[in-house]
């Protein structure tokens, strides 16, 4: 029988033990930029069996907030390079996750102070992050968004084409795609903010297009063996919204089962928030989920996440409900937390006001066991 500690290699990526560390928004990369203090904090939690990194955008266009990182400038992809290493020299394994917001951005953070661009313009009255002329930061009403065009849709999977073969130069050993927490992909999947009338919309068929054809061109370009997808079905992050996610997700991992991929990546329930969660009229049933994609053929990892404790976290990998369990906020505040969790060890409790921006405090002066 296999344990959360235990090794496990998902595609072409050897982990060490079942732990991840989830994808982690810090707001600490000035002009897309990585600064050196993002490799010391990604080293330090190099003991996971995998980091994903923070969502990392992959064109100006894909980016929601102020500070974050990207893999669309040959400066990122520099200082990416030096992260990779950091954790590589520890032993450890890194993936970066490719973002892009959709709807949730600002015009202040576009390209020419442009409108964001979405699956129908539908406002996802939600919030974002931005940084004032006078460098205070504030949280603002996302702007309002233009529905991308069809003529549009090849050059957005481009992008993400382009950010997956980056991030392969960058040293990274494979990417997740961000088609979770209400942003672009996923507002193509939704019905609450996709009513195109084209072949990417309508039908579950239809809404699932988009990440299927983003899946297609990052595999071809670098492999399934190193590409990984997050899915949060039932959030209700960023307004997300949909009648029937139990149906457009089924078929969703039906469809990806042919693709090799390294990992299915799970948010289960509300993102960072209850597990109960439900969307549409019925309670998601994340077996019969996963057992679809199972059934397909999938072989790729199944990596759970939200709010798994130490016991949660056992259990989903001894009974074989999960392959991998990712840990978010708890990472923040422990570097060694795979450590804490064998030996059964106290956590650090995170401090939420260093977590989005600013610098070294509370990102990586966390203290570990002696
Ligand atoms: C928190 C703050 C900003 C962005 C996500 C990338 O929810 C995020 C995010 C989280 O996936």
């Amino acid at each position: 029988m296999a344990t959360l500690f235990d090794p496990i290699r998902l595609g072409d990526i050897e982990l060490a033990n079942r732990i991840a560390m989830a994808p982690l928004t810090r707001n600490r990369s000035p002009n897309a930029i990585p600064q050196a203090m993002a490799a010391t904090y990604y080293a330090q939690r190099a003991t996971a069996g995998l980091l994903i990194s923070e969502g990392t955008a992959i064109s100006h266009q894909a980016q929601g907030y102020a500070d974050v990182p990207g893999l669309y400038k040959p400066e990122s992809i520099e200082s990416w390079k030096k992260v990779t290493k950091a954790v590589h020299d520890k032993g450890g394994r890194i993936v970066t996750q490719l973002w892009h917001v959709g709807a949730i951005s600002h015009t202040s953070l576009q390209p020419n102070g442009g409108q964001p661009v979405s699956p129908s313009g539908i406002a996802a009255k939600s919030k974002t992050y931005v940084i004032n002329a006078d460098g205070s930061g504030a949280f603002v009403e996302t702007s309002e968004p233009r529905a991308l065009e069809l003529a549009e849709i090849p050059g957005l999977i481009e992008d993400y084409r382009k950010a997956a073969r980056a991030a392969i130069e960058a040293g990274f050993d494979g990417v997740e795609i961000h088609a979770a927490n209400g942003y672009l992909l996923q507002q193509f999947m939704s019905t609450g903010s996709n009513t195109r009338t084209d072949q990417y919309g309508g039908s579950a068929e239809n809404r699932i297009r988009l990440t299927l054809e983003v899946v297609d061109a990052i595999t071809k370009e670098i492999g399934g063996g190193r590409t990984g997808i997050r899915l949060s079905p039932v959030t209700p992050a960023n307004n997300n919204s949909d009648t029937n996610p139990q149906e457009s997700y089924t078929l969703l991992v039906e469809k990806l089962a042919a693709y090799d991929l390294a990992f299915i990546h799970v948010v289960e329930g509300a993102t960072g928030g209850p597990r109960d969660q439900t969307m549409g009229d019925k309670p998601f049933d994340w077996e019969a989920f996963k057992a679809a994609y199972r059934h397909a053929g999938g072989k790729g990892g199944w990596i759970v996440n939200n709010g798994y404790s130490r016991d949660m976290a056992m259990d989903a990998v001894e009974s074989g409900k999960a392959d991998v369990v990712a840990f978010g906020k708890a990472f923040i505040a422990n570097p060694d937390l795979v450590r804490r969790l064998k030996e059964n060890a106290p956590l650090n409790a995170g401090d939420q006001s260093t977590f989005y921006g600013g610098g070294e405090k509370g990102y990586t002066d966390y203290p570990t066991l002696d």
